[in-house]
């Protein structure tokens, strides 16, 4: 099994974390320093251990028991590809766009904001609040909800700038952590690999629901119904809103609409992972129905927003948390709540990533031009999966590829097992998840020919 696909480590441990984090008992302390230590070691080779047993030679710096930590599973593929000297080698692991050139994108909207923030001498450098930019908060609930969803005009939605979706999903999961009665989240199975750790870290207790068949390459619906109608009533339910990673299956219209109903009925609390708004489709109204849906029936969520790939800020660590409430007063109290999780992890977020959105966000025509850019990478992706399975039909690769442009959104699960993977690494320099899942992003019409070749000689040698 893939190491990010890992159950909750020592779940056990942590079934009943402690209620309010900033009282935290010297019992759960010590619940969570294990934690802590659990996930450091993870991986790590009993050689690791043995090199950094206090018996060692160095063993006089006072951290010589500290063993070497595994790298990340997605982000340890770029640093494996980085030291590889070869000219073809392609990097398909973490989800980044790059050009038909390979090279990283910045928008062209994006640097005429920068300009604009540049040229605009009024601007200082102060702190922000602990919440964040007032505007792009009320920007970015908007264009997550919709202008016109009833939460959005009810002012009955609390956000908060945080450092990108990863900071958006650890803040929401600390709150919960202290206020929210039932503390266990159902995350998909398989997911997002640090989903996981973020909300183990937080004080959730963490379990699965079943998401994806790999039998049919699709969603496994019955399985999902069966998982959520059997979780107890108020539990948690961390939903990916759109181009779920790592199987790019998204439920139908129609199954959003039953699992909103069956939720609902059963009071479980929708917390949805918004990465990937306008990447899926190419169009941003489209990509939020799932969560516009939940939030027009009345019922209240929490949603986790990332502006890393859809305005291509990655290194400005751009996000925000919404919850929507059942009425103002509550969302006023909730916010009260969310400053004093924030104000001591990192005081208040940076004033540059939140900026640069603001800018696109509130100009009427620096909005319509980002979404023309928008949807040329959402384009360029989509081309990117055609290109691929027609080159593997051509070369009669074995196997029925059509996942390949059934999914959607930034990754490919291509069904490559880590032995194939392994293969495809070491003799020809693609780098990607152990998994099998491929960022198509990574992927360009040069590209396609090499991969192609690597897949069928994975797939013929090493059935
Ligand atoms: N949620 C999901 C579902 C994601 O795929 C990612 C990023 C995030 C949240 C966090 O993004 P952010 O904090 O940068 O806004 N997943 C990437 C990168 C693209 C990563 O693993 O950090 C991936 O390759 O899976």
């Amino acid at each position: 099994m893939s190491p990010q696909f890992t159950s909750p480590p020592n779940s056990d441990a942590h079934s009943s974390p402690s209620s309010s984090s900033s009282l935290i008992s010297s019992a759960s302390d010590r619940r969570l320093s294990a934690l802590v230590r659990h996930l450091a070691a993870e991986e790590s080779s009993p050689m690791d251990s043995l090199s950094a047993s206090p018996t060692a030679a160095r063993a006089d710096s006072v951290f010589a028991h500290v063993v070497q930590g595994p790298e990340d599973p997605i982000l340890g593929v770029t640093v494996a590809y980085n030291k590889d000297q070869s000219p073809n080698k392609v990097n398909l692991g973490v989800g980044a766009y790059r050009t038909e050139e390979g090279k990283p994108l910045v928008l062209n909207v994006v640097r005429k904001a920068e300009q604009k923030l540049v040229n605009d001498m009024s601007r200082v450098k102060e702190y922000l609040p602990i919440v964040g930019l007032a505007e792009f908060n009320k920007l970015s609930a908007r264009l997550i909800l919709g202008a016109d969803s009833p939460p959005v005009q009810e002012n009955r939605v609390t956000t908060v700038q945080c450092l990108s979706g990863t900071g958006s999903l650890r803040v929401g999961g600390e709150f919960l952590a202290r206020h929210y009665q039932e503390r266990t989240i159902y995350i998909p199975t398989p997911t997002w690999g640090n989903h996981t750790k973020v909300f183990t870290l937080a004080g959730l207790s963490v379990k699965n629901y079943r998401y994806y068949d790999p039998a049919t390459r699709g969603l496994n619906f019955q399985g999902l119904l069966e998982d959520l109608g059997s979780a107890p009533a108020g539990a948690v339910v961390l939903l990916h809103a759109c181009a779920h990673n790592p199987t790019g299956v998204d439920p139908t219209l129609e199954q959003w609409e039953q699992i909103r109903q069956l939720m609902r009925s059963r009071a479980l609390l929708p917390f949805f992972d918004s990465a990937y708004q306008g990447f899926a489709s190419g169009s941003l109204d489209a990509d939020a129905q799932s969560v516009r849906r939940f939030a027009a029936d009345g019922g209240e969520l929490l949603v986790a927003q990332s502006y890393a790939k859809n305005m291509g800020l990655y290194g400005e660590r751009v996000g925000a948390l919404s919850i929507v409430l059942k009425t103002s007063e509550v969302a006023t109290k909730v916010e009260s709540q969310l400053k004093l999780v924030i104000r001591p992890m990192y005081s208040n977020p940076p004033i540059h990533g939140a900026s640069i959105v603001a800018t696109i966000l509130k100009d009427r025509d620096l909005f319509n031009e980002w979404t023309i850019e928008l949807k040329a990478m959402a384009d360029r992706i989509i081309s990117m999966r055609h290109q691929l399975f027609d080159s593997l039909r051509a070369k009669g690769t074995p196997g029925d590829w059509s996942h390949i442009i059934k999914q959607i959104g930034m990754f490919t699960f291509t069904g490559l097992n880590p032995e194939q993977v392994a293969f495809m690494t070491k003799e020809y320099h693609i780098y990607m998840t152990s998994d099998g899942r491929i960022s198509m992003a990574g992927l360009s019409s040069r590209t396609v020919p090499h991969l192609t070749e690597a897949i069928h000689a994975a797939v013929t040698r090493l059935a």
